[in-house]
């Protein structure tokens, strides 16, 4: 029934890793049944977002709901919808907020409902940047794919076999994550796969150009195309469905099917004139060391909230799994627990798994002077990051558990870099 009026004491609006996250502390800390409601336009309790474009496209033994709920990842329970359930929190699917009106505490939903709140948190996470948005021709033809969600995982996978009949060719446009990790799932499912970016190398904003050299190579060997210094200026199709991929070169790739990761935009657009949006880089939603927005009562975690980053004194937001989970969880304690709890001191996380490889990087490279160590050849090396003679960050390759812990604890703790830190290697950070 349209227009019915529900009220909580706590809302999480969006149903992300983050709010799965949140859901989790909320219960570890003893909050009351009934007092929570989590609200997701997706058709899912909160999944562990990494999996997607990683082992969901496994030709076999591929992860599917619900085996990868949250936070399974985290090293937790798997929170299915029967949890959420048991645990008294109301989490509504398929549920689109229209309109919020932090004024009034109040979201208004697609079917003409509202929901109060005493708290909120925003978890609305990052979209896919569409090509369309660039001005690219053609960028509306079937046959061309994004990766955020499960749908848009299971389309993907749904048009392998169309694609493979018209002769397997696929394209993927962008050389970050989502360009690296989804190449690897198509070539492993048997596509003639083309990686087109505008840098030089792939991963440019991580990655030195030795450290590139070693993944180009290895996607070379297991027969991926990469284009480097390309964009697609336009695509050509027949009834429909695309069928090229125009360059800027003027060189036409053909097209049987298109994958596009070129970065993502935070979902800020609801709360417009509503608490602080950052305008200028990295754009979100303004939140102080406790993860509070303009307005006393309403927090943002995970992909969308632009925090201060206490350990260089910067402001950043980060799309990235480790943040959403310890923000969500920082969040909820300095709601439930604010006299306990300080500011949030994060440390960038980032890692990616394709093939048999893995890597993990820990802290910044800004300003810094990469020292490689280790061997390509053994598929074991790393780079630590100097600046002002101290190692800011690291990068390391085929880490144990144990030796990727000793990376975080030499970007944590800044150490001075001795002369010799090349050859010492992992030595170096492993007796820290
Ligand atoms: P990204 O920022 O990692 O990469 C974007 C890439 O787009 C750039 O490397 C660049 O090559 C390319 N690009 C930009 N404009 C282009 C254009 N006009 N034509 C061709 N290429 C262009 O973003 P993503 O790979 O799209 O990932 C989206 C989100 O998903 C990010 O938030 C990312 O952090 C997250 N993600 C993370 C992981 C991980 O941490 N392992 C894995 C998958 C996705
Ligand atoms: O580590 C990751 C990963 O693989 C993602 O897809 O972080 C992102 C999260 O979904 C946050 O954007």
């Amino acid at each position: 029934m349209a227009g019915q009026q529900e009220s909580f004491k706590y809302v999480v609006l969006g149903g992300g890793n983050a709010s799965g996250y949140a859901a989790r502390e909320f219960v570890k800390r003893g909050t009351p049944k009934g007092e929570l409601a989590i609200i997701t336009d997706e058709p899912y309790v909160a999944y562990e977002r990494p999996a997607l474009s990683k082992a969901y496209l496994n030709p076999e033994g591929a992860a599917r709901l619900p085996g990868f709920h949250t936070t399974v990842g985290g090293g937790g329970d798997k929170q299915s919808p029967e949890w959420y359930g048991e645990n008294g929190i109301t989490y509504k699917t398929k549920t689109k907020v229209t309109e919020a009106d932090v004024k009034n505490k109040t979201l208004k939903t697609a079917d003409g409902d509202s929901i109060k709140y005493e708290k909120l948190i925003i978890a609305t996470g990052a979209r896919p940047v569409d090509l369309g948005d660039f001005g690219t021709k053609g960028a509306d033809l079937k046959g061309i794919f994004y990766l955020r969600n499960v749908e848009d995982a299971d389309k993907l996978i749904a048009a392998f076999p169309a694609a493979k009949a018209k002769g397997g060719k696929a394209i993927v446009v962008g050389g970050g994550y989502i360009g690296m990790e989804v190449s690897c799932g198509l070539n492993k499912n048997g596509l003639d796969v083309t990686v087109v970016f505008p840098e030089d190398r792939l991963m440019e904003r991580l990655f030195t150009p030795e450290i590139a050299e070693f993944y180009e190579s290895y996607y070379l060997d297991k027969g991926v195309t990469l284009k480097r210094g390309s964009t697609v200026a336009s695509f050509e199709g027949e009834d429909g469905q695309v069928t090229h991929a125009v360059l800027k070169s003027g060189e036409k790739l053909e097209a049987d099917l298109v994958l596009v990761g070129v970065g993502a935009r935070p979902n800020i657009e609801l709360f417009k004139g509503q608490v602080e949006l950052l305008q200028d880089k990295p754009g979100g939603i303004k939140v102080d060391g406790r993860l509070r927005t303009s307005d006393p009562d309403v927090y943002a975690i995970g992909d969308v909230a632009a925090f201060p980053l206490k350990r260089y004194g910067s402001v950043t937001r980060q799309e990235h799994v480790a943040n959403c989970r310890q923000t969500a969880a920082h969040a909820v304690a300095a709601i439930l627990a604010p006299s306990e709890t300080g500011d949030y001191n994060y440390l960038p996380f980032f890692y990616s798994r394709i093939y048999d490889l893995g890597w993990q990087y820990y802290g910044t490279s800004n300003d810094a002077e990469p020292v490689f160590f280790g061997d390509k050849a053994s598929k074991k090396f790393g780079t630590y990051f100097v600046s002002e003679g101290k190692v800011v960050g690291a990068f390391l390759e085929g880490g144990s558990n144990d030796e990727n812990a000793a990376l975080k604890k030499v970007a944590e703790q800044q150490p001075d870099a001795p002369a010799d830190l090349a050859s010492q290697g992992l030595a170096f950070a492993s007796k820290l």
